[in-house]
């Protein structure tokens, strides 16, 4: 994925969703269920005043069940429609209708009492890279969507998707950019894997995840790995690629290839499934 974020791209990012914004009624904002505060982008609120926000907390499947229902809480008291989805699955897309016709409802009551015709809403959706957007649109729309096209005077050169007779969604997404320069939220992205492993000591990462596992999660280190769980980090990348036979010449441990497979296995769930923003830090 692209991280790199230059202030040239923000800029631009910022002026295209500043234009799209205005022919929408209702903001589709997808998150990470494990991030929720370090996959969002504030700027979004700046830019999104005054619309309906729906919260998709998507990657529900990798995420704490428990966690999880209280962000959906919280977002709710903030005034948002939230839904807790797996995106890649259809199963979840009567919830995401139900809670956005809730959220638009007052729109639409409004626009009916100032004598407007009771015509779609419109809808974008917004989220950085890898958060689930383009596999939302898909399963959102679905083979049976049809591209309405350009609509002159208002919507000159957007797409848009027609779900039924009440919902149109623009084709293309609002990307955000996640807040790189805060180093828990970078912290938290290089550990679901949305950073480019290029970039990152996949040692850090794997320590930073068994740290984390043992704090939160205890358990479930020993019990994947069939290590004591009990010892420090750092021996435990040794002792758990000495575990899987992984031994270099000179009988060293290979803790490169047994932090990447610790990486993979976190973001995968086979670690189990994980939250690693919580509700009270955020409101503290
Ligand atoms: N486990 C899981 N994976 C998902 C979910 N939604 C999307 N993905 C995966 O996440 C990756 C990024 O999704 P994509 O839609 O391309 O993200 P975008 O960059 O926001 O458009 C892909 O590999 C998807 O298959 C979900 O709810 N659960
Ligand atoms: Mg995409």
């Amino acid at each position: 994925m692209d991280i790199q974020w230059f202030p040239g791209h923000m800029t631009k990012a910022i002026r295209q969703m500043e234009e799209d914004v205005k022919l929408v009624d209702l903001i589709i904002e997808i998150i990470d269920a494990r991030i929720p505060v370090s996959s969002r982008n504030p700027e979004l609120d700046k830019i999104g005043r005054n619309k309906a926000r729906v919260i998709i907390m998507n990657k529900f499947d990798l995420a704490d069940e428990g966690i999880s229902r209280q962000w959906a809480k919280y977002f709710e008291e903030q005034g948002a429609g939230c839904v807790l989805m797996d995106a890649r699955n259809k199963k979840g897309i009567a919830e995401v209708k139900k809670v956005i016709a809730t959220t638009v409802a007052a729109k639409k009551a409004r626009d009916l009492a100032r004598g407007i015709k009771n015509r779609p809403v419109r809808a974008m959706v917004a989220g950085i890279p890898n958060c689930g957007k383009s596999t939302f649109i898909n399963t959102y729309t679905g083979k049976s969507a049809a591209k309405t096209g350009d609509k002159p005077g208002v919507t000159k050169g957007k797409q848009w998707i027609r779900l039924g007779s009440d919902l149109e969604l623009l084709d293309t997404p609002g990307i955000l950019w996640p807040k790189f320069e805060d180093k828990e939220i970078g912290a938290h992205l290089a550990m679901i894997g949305s950073v480019n492993s290029d970039i990152l000591d996949m040692s850090e990462v794997a320590y930073e995840i068994i740290e984390f596992l043992k704090k939160e999660y205890p358990g479930r280190v020993s019990e994947r790995y069939s290590v004591d769980e009990s010892h420090d980090s750092a021996a435990l990348l040794e002792e758990i690629a000495v575990e899987k036979g992984w031994i270099k010449k000179g009988a060293e441990a290979d803790t490169v290839k047994c932090s990447q497979m610790i990486a993979g296995d976190f973001k995968s769930g086979r670690l189990g499934r994980i939250s690693l923003d919580r509700p009270e830090q955020n409101r503290g």
